[in-house]
């Protein structure tokens, strides 16, 4: 062998290891900016709705997403997931958090790295994201919601709420306002009675057998709330296989897609929601306007996210800041007819 061969042979030898040590450190990227969205679990149609819209909202800016959801709903596998994205670089991560306070070291981590960080839905702490975007008033929805019931119930009887997971930060301060309207409102919630909560973790065949639960539990039972679009249609069934329509009414947050047959049997006289598609677009604009600098997530501070118009970052009951999408709507047999192909 040649001298000059064995050379190139010897420093070949060197190249090959620090190549591949690159190659793996490497971001996976094309070079285009790639931002995430994780939803709370897989198998949930609202979230596939809302990481549809997040999708729109990034690739109308020319960027690619990534849309991740674990198989459980959990604060431990949204831990793994954000753990990943870190390591492939993302330029931002819109979170609908499974917890409040779980998901801070790993955000915290996120962003010392550089990465925005941002919830949307279902908040995490204000120390563990740059802003919040909410889809509407949280004491507006809990207020509602316990009005509704009480007019289903004719002002009296006993009601009980059918929820996500119990650490579900949405779903907690709804239930917080609503319990705040009772409170408040004592005289004229004096003849009805939150009997239970129940928790059907966003999963179809719990949110089944909680329903199930709650009937035998509670034979008089005269309205289910459920603030959550898994946990309402769930009911929703129940109601209707069992023949119970008329007499134990369901109400809450549901995707008209999935209770328009609910609305026009009867089992939920109306129901309320908000475009979930619109949640994720507007997420995707906020996270790219805080990646751009734009905003920094300051209440004051203003962006336009494009179709939806433009947005102000206001203060959050949390002490963090937000945006705000609107007012939810309400679905009712006169409506949902040209809402159930929509979302
Ligand atoms: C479920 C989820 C989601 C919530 C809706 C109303 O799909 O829990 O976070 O916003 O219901």
């Amino acid at each position: 062998m040649r001298k000059g061969t064995i050379l190139f042979l010897i420093v070949a030898i060197m190249l090959v290891p620090v190549t591949a040590i690159f190659a793996a450190a490497a971001p996976e990227d094309d070079g285009v900016e790639t931002h995430a969205f994780i939803f709370k679990n897989t198998g949930n149609p609202y979230g596939d709705k809302q990481m549809e819209g997040f999708e729109d909202g990034i690739v109308e800016q020319g960027f690619e997403a990534i849309l991740r959801a674990p198989d459980q709903p959990t604060a431990e596998a949204q831990i793994q997931i954000i753990e990943q994205l870190i390591a492939q670089r993302v330029a931002s991560i819109s979170i609908t958090g499974n917890d409040f306070d779980a998901l801070q070291p790993v955000l915290n981590r996120a962003m010392d790295e550089g990465i925005t960080v941002i919830s949307a839905d279902s908040a995490v702490n204000p120390a563990s994201r740059m802003t919040h975007v909410n889809q509407a008033d949280s004491e507006m929805i809990g207020r509602t919601l316990i009005q509704a019931a009480y007019d289903m119930a004719d002002g009296a009887g006993d009601i009980a709420i059918l929820s996500a997971t119990s650490q579900a930060s949405n779903q907690n301060l709804w239930i917080e306002w609503m319990q705040r309207e009772l409170e408040e409102n004592a005289d004229k919630y004096a003849d009805l009675n939150l009997v239970r909560i129940a928790y059907g973790d966003d999963l179809r065949d719990k949110s089944v057998s909680e329903t199930e639960g709650l009937l035998q539990s509670f034979p008089d039972l005269e309205v289910i709330i459920a603030p959550t679009t898994v946990g309402i249609a769930a009911a929703g069934r129940v109601i209707t296989d069992r023949g119970l329509i008329g007499d134990v009414k369901v109400t809450g947050l549901g995707l008209p897609s999935e209770m328009a047959e609910y609305i026009e049997n009867g089992a939920t006289p109306y129901m309320f929601l908000w475009n979930p598609i619109d949640v994720g677009y507007l997420a995707a604009f906020t996270a790219t306007a805080l990646v751009n600098g734009d905003i920094t997530g300051a209440e004051g501070e203003t962006f336009s996210a494009s179709r939806l118009g433009d947005f102000e970052i206001v203060g959050a009951g949390d002490g963090g800041t937000e945006i705000l999408l609107g007012a939810p709507f309400r679905f009712d047999p006169s409506n949902i007819d040209e809402w159930k192909d929509v979302y």
